[in-house]
């Protein structure tokens, strides 16, 4: 595994698109439970770039089907500078949830990083919920339902046309692994888009492997790999640190399974970790298994390639 990229930890505080507040304590629960510290024993340089600094949470019902669009969109340019700042430094940026709204932000910085430098984009994207809620159809007005919409050109225009150009990213560019819980009229919409789904039923069928393994097809040198790591992605019992827990994920072998997979692709570029809530954990046993996780991600438990 040869990451001679400069790792660049960016954190955003706020829980501005959730249904529960407290992720805005998570990047300092990622930092707490030692984040830097583990990427830098793994041989890695990392930085710190300390935390972006954006609107307050107003606590308001929805408008128009949306909930404090103006802040997510103030947040989500926050983050797209900053991580479009650390790519074009030649760094991997490594994004510090708040909650999963900010993977728009996030992957609109990538994907045009990816069309500039004549990359092909991968996103792998874990979690419990598919992300591709519309004003129409949300059943909460929550912004961090609706990131995968947004990136496919699919909601506000503001969201939709964060850097200029919409649709950020295509469906065929995004893998989904670890789905249970999609609304009513989002199953209609992911059906629609031909997302790529690997949903707890395809995983308790065929197996963590062969899921990851079709996620991964086609991921060559020239492949961008983005991971979006929705702490929610866990089963509870191992991950209760969350604000929206679904019964039925991933266990911990099930996880390591998927972050070694990912780490022998060797195209690991770009990396957000959302949703920890410190406010909903135990002893910040979710932010420890994030950090255990994600130095998986970085081919700790990769025997072969130590
Ligand atoms: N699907 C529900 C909604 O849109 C819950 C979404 C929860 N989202 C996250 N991110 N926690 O995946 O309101
Ligand atoms: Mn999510
Ligand atoms: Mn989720
Ligand atoms: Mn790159």
């Amino acid at each position: 595994m040869s990451h001679s990229k400069t790792l660049a930890l960016i954190g955003a505080p706020t829980d501005i698109g959730a249904g529960h507040r407290g992720a805005v304590m998570g990047p300092e629960a990622l930092r707490v439970a030692g984040l830097a510290e583990a990427l830098r024993g793994r041989g890695l340089e990392v930085i710190d770039t300390g935390n972006l600094s954006g609107p307050a949470n107003p606590w308001l019902p929805p408008v128009d089907g949306y909930r404090h669009l103006e802040q997510v969109v103030a947040w989500n340019r926050l983050v797209m500078d900053a991580v479009r700042d650390q790519l074009g430094q030649g760094r991997l940026p490594v994004l510090m949830g708040g909650d999963h709204c900010l993977g728009l932000g996030s992957i609109t910085a990538v994907a045009r990083h990816c069309r500039e430098t004549g990359k092909k984009l991968r996103v792998i994207w874990l979690d419990a919920h598919a992300d591709f809620n519309t004003s129409d159809v949300t059943p909460s007005g929550n912004v961090h339902g609706m990131p995968v919409a947004c990136l496919c050109g699919v909601g506000p225009r503001p969201l939709t046309h964060l850097d200029g150009d919409s649709p950020a990213m295509q469906p065929d560019q995004i893998r989904q692994i670890g789905i249970r819980s999609v609304d009513q009229g989002e199953k209609r919409l992911v059906k629609e888009y031909g997302l790529d789904i690997y949903d707890m039923r395809y995983i308790d069928e065929f197996g963590m492997k062969r899921a990851m393994e079709e996620a991964l097809e086609g991921i060559d040198e020239q492949t961008h790999v983005h991971v979006s790591f929705d702490v929610d992605f866990l089963d509870p019992s191992i991950a209760p640190g969350v604000g929206t827990t679904v019964p039925g994920g991933p266990n911990y072998r099930e996880a390591q399974l998927v972050m070694e997979m990912i780490a022998d692709t060797g195209r690991l570029a770009s990396l957000d970790i959302v949703e920890l809530n410190p406010a909903f954990d135990d002893h910040n046993k979710t932010g420890l298994l994030a950090v255990d996780l994600v130095e998986s991600l970085f081919g700790k438990s990769t025997l072969m390639r130590d």
